[in-house]
């Protein structure tokens, strides 16, 4: 990550706790562990925030240098990131198709689970979170079944924990995974570091401090090596 990105990087976190979106507590997640932290998107809420949010994307994908031809938001929740950050990327000139999938077939009409623009070339997929990663692999299939290259991915938080795979725990991180091993190039806004450190330089502030503390053994417990 160079100087440009985690300045970003710094800038998003701020926005994600400000609006409630990077909350602290005990949370549980997916994978069935307890978290001092969780990161809600659905809680970008209103026009201002879903803006602001795809900007972050966008700005982050152009700073990342990743070449793509087209995104795609998988269902549900990354259908509105991904039709936001294509506004977005049209806005900074960078103008391209967009598609998504249904979860559900369509017996009428159309017909077919992919709307939008013909799955086709580099794709770009884009969602919130990756956690196992369960997600990202669903559209990887779905655009190689369509005949096209899954070739990168946005996300908002790297959580930068270890994926489980049958229940158990690994050592790498999804974004490790999809990254080694699937060999689609992974940009996030931010990370579990970027949050770590927005907490540290939260100097003075005892309750940041206690946060950072928790978040710290978290990471102790499941996180990976960069
Ligand atoms: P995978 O599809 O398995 O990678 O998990 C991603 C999901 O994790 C998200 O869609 C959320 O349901 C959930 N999640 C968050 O959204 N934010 C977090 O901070 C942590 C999780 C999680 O449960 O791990």
């Amino acid at each position: 990550e160079n100087a440009a990105g985690a300045e970003l990087a710094q800038e998003f976190v701020r926005f994600a706790v400000e609006a409630g979106v990077l909350r602290f507590g005990e949370f549980k997640t997916k994978a069935g562990r307890m978290s001092p932290y969780f990161f809600n998107a659905g809680l970008f809420d209103d026009g201002a925030k879903l803006g602001r949010l795809a900007q972050f994307y966008a700005r982050a994908l152009v700073a990342s240098g990743i070449g793509f031809d087209m995104v795609f938001g998988p269902a549900y929740k990354g259908i509105p990131l991904a039709a936001t950050v294509a506004v977005e990327l049209a806005r900074l000139g960078r103008n391209v198709p967009f598609a998504y999938n249904r979860k559900e077939a369509k017996d009428h009409g159309e017909g077919g689970t992919l709307v939008g623009a013909p799955l086709a070339g580099r794709v770009l997929i884009i969602d919130d979170v990756m956690s196992a990663g369960t997600a990202a692999r669903e559209s990887i299939a779905l655009i190689r079944a369509a005949g096209a290259t899954p070739h990168a991915m946005a996300i908002a938080l790297d959580r930068q924990e270890k994926a489980t795979e049958g229940g158990r725990d690994v050592e790498h991180s999804a974004v490790q995974y999809v990254r080694d091993a699937l060999g689609l190039q992974v940009c996030a806004i931010a990370t579990l570091a970027d949050l770590l450190l927005y907490l540290s330089a939260s100097g003075g502030d005892a309750q940041m401090h206690t946060h950072r503390d928790r978040v710290l053994a978290y990471r102790q417990r499941y996180g990976v090596e960069d």
